[in-house]
């Protein structure tokens, strides 16, 4: 029987899913095609400003250009070898990324969520072999509407019933404190304590950016009480905030930091653990690997992004452009929107539910040509490519307040 010839239409190719993909997901309803810098185009040629950029894994944009540069020549030469073997792009992209973020060593991984997994067992680990916790004892507290990926271990510690529902037993070792509470984190942490993981800033929650002197205050209780600072930075990283790290707006400097999403470009998975030595030392060989982490094409592609990272352009567009996107949603403040929190060229905010749900004011706002995700409720997230222009920016903000205009 010969193949049926692929549908091209936005009706077929959804149609087509159906059946055959997994419905993890209730994606807005565009097919895209092609995409370039800040635009995606769907398979009918509409074209959209994406103001989502995958979720903060595409900073620089689709396909940026050194980034494509990088991974085409790479493709050209070679792509895997595991780490059986060495591969002549590993050294500089751990030199750079580690130089970069100020830390001293690299663990390569993939997803953020290996990353995650791998900073979870790396801090067990040195709680066991150097702050001499009972094998099996150590505890990491973690934060309440945390985000840090899907893996039976992750969710074991979420607390958002709809990512847990459904996938016990659960990974016991966790304790959950609520975020932004320095006198909590006080109480929970113990002599067993491995590790606080937190988000500098929560992403899913909603953009939720803590008081000041949270970060400062959690780096002084983890450095007193003798246990690590793990900060993801998957969302909030690489240029995101206005600076390389959201740390740095604290200018706290973490004992262990986890990245990913844009890490890769927007074109190969690749994240990392970046740790202090005496914490990444307590790794030996066979304790603990990966496939593809490490592999040639996401260390020239990582290279490449560490390198548009070393100049702070990124960083500057992003601190610039967010006083825009601030003076925007600011003007937008009781004519449709309740509340918003932004940093950088990040934002959440809170639309009337009057208005409609989330997903109604994303559905609107994709038919005017905007691609946004709504994150909880009627809360939707802005996290436009950094390579956005100021001009850009401003239109998405005019039809968002269009769009506001028209539900009212
Ligand atoms: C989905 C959310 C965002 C993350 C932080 C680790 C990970 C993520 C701070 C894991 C991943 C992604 C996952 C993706 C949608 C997106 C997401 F809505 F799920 F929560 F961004 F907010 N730490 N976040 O944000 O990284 O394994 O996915 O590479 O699961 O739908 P990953």
């Amino acid at each position: 029987m010969t193949a049926p010839a692929h549908p091209r239409t936005t009706d077929d190719l959804i149609r087509a899913e159906e059946p055959v993909l997994a419905h993890n997901y209730h994606p807005l309803p565009v097919v895209v095609a092609r995409a370039e810098g800040a635009w995606v185009e769907d398979v009918e040629g509409r074209r959209y400003l994406d103001m989502l950029a995958g979720y903060s894994a595409l900073n620089f944009g689709h396909r940026h250009p050194a980034l494509i540069r990088a991974a085409h020549d790479q493709l050209d030469r070679l792509t895997l070898t595991s780490r059986a073997f060495h591969n002549d792009r590993l050294a500089e992209f751990a030199q750079r990324l580690a130089a970069l973020t100020g830390l001293d060593m690299v663990l390569p991984m993939n997803t953020g969520a290996e990353a995650v997994e791998s900073g979870i067992k790396l801090a067990r680990k040195w709680a066991y072999d150097v702050k001499g916790v009972p094998d099996g004892q150590a505890n990491i507290v973690v934060a309440a509407d945390n985000f840090h990926g899907r893996t039976i271990t992750i969710v074991s510690f979420s607390t958002d019933e709809s990512a847990r529902a459904g996938f016990g037993p659960f990974t016991p070792g966790f304790k959950i404190v609520p975020y932004n509470d320095l006198a909590a984190l006080e109480e929970a942490v113990d002599e067993h304590t491995a590790a606080v993981l937190i988000e500098p800033i929560q992403g899913e929650a909603g953009v939720i950016i803590p008081d000041e002197g949270y970060l400062t205050g959690v780096r002084e209780l983890t450095r007193r009480k003798g246990c690590l600072f793990v900060a993801d930075e998957i969302q909030s990283g690489l240029g995101r905030t206005g600076r390389t790290l959201a740390v740095e707006h604290e200018n706290v400097v973490p004992d262990v930091l986890l990245l990913g999403k844009a890490l890769g470009g927007g074109i190969v998975p690749v994240s990392a653990v970046v740790a202090r030595r005496e914490v990444m030392e307590v790794l030996h060989p066979g304790e603990h690997g990966s496939t593809f982490g490490g592999n040639p094409l996401a260390a020239a592609v990582g290279t490449a992004v560490v390198e548009l990272l070393e100049t702070g352009e990124f960083q500057s567009r992003a601190a610039e452009l967010g006083l825009v996107l601030h003076e925007g949603l600011t003007a937008l403040l009781g004519h449709g929107v309740t509340g918003f929190r932004a940093r950088g060229l990040w934002a959440g905010v809170d639309i009337d539910p009057a208005l409609g749900t989330g997903r109604e004011i994303s559905e609107r706002l994709m038919r005017e040509g905007i691609l946004v995700k709504d994150t909880h409720g009627s809360t939707i997230r802005l996290a436009p490519p950094l390579t956005i222009t100021a001009e850009e920016l401003r239109g998405a903000l005019d039809t968002l307040a269009k769009v506001l205009g028209q539900a009212g």
